[in-house]
């Protein structure tokens, strides 16, 4: 058999450092040789979401269809490595249980907490983001005036103001040899 595809669900505040581990994470699965594709903001919020804002309504259905098309690169036996904020714990239950589908044996659901203090976040502020939210430039801006729900029982929580990129990538790639995922 080849490889079975599954998600590997990134979540964390603005800034957590989700794209930087998740684009690392896809190379050092690829130099593997295992098919991986990053789904983030830059190609999914410009096309496909493109419709959707940052209300929580918003939200809900950009987690909803991120989920659907990770799990269509599953079929086709790719990891989808997704790297989207996805506040709210029951949008991502949502993409959890879209995984698991109804009988035994969904398609595996890795999901990954990027820790990190939120003022370790908007110290880095590589976009001024927090700076034009704390402005009231941005509204309904993640951890400054809407919520961030941490995760209360993830696979794998990395620490990224700890931690160094490659130390995350490989605790993430040993949680999925030791499941057997790779
Ligand atoms: C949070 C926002 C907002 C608001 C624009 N709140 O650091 P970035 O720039 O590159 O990543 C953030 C990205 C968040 O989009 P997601 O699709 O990951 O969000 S969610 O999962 O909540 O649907 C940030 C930028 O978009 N951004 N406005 N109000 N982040």
């Amino acid at each position: 058999a080849g490889q079975q595809g599954f998600t590997i669900w990134f979540t964390g505040l603005s800034a957590s450092g989700k794209s930087t581990v998740a684009t690392a994470l896809e190379q050092h699965l690829l130099h593997m040789g295992v098919a991986a594709y990053r789904l983030d903001g830059d190609n999914v919020r410009f096309g496909l979401n493109k419709d959707l804002g940052f209300s929580e309504k918003d939200r809900n259905e950009n987690i909803r269809r991120i989920a659907e098309v990770a799990k269509l690169f599953a079929d086709s036996a790719t990891v989808a490595l997704t790297s989207f904020i996805s506040p709210y714990r029951a949008d991502r239950e949502v993409a959890r249980a879209l995984h698991a589908g109804d009988k035994e044996g969904g398609i595996p659901f890795v999901e990954v907490y990027v820790e990190v203090p939120i003022e370790v976040a908007e110290q880095r502020d590589p976009k001024g983001l927090y700076k034009k939210a704390r402005a009231g430039e941005i509204k309904e801006f993640t951890g400054i005036s809407a919520p961030y729900e941490a995760p209360e029982a993830p696979e794998i929580t990395i620490r990224t103001d700890l931690l160094s990129v490659e130390e995350c990538v490989q605790k993430i790639v040993d949680y999925l040899a030791e499941k057997g995922l790779v």
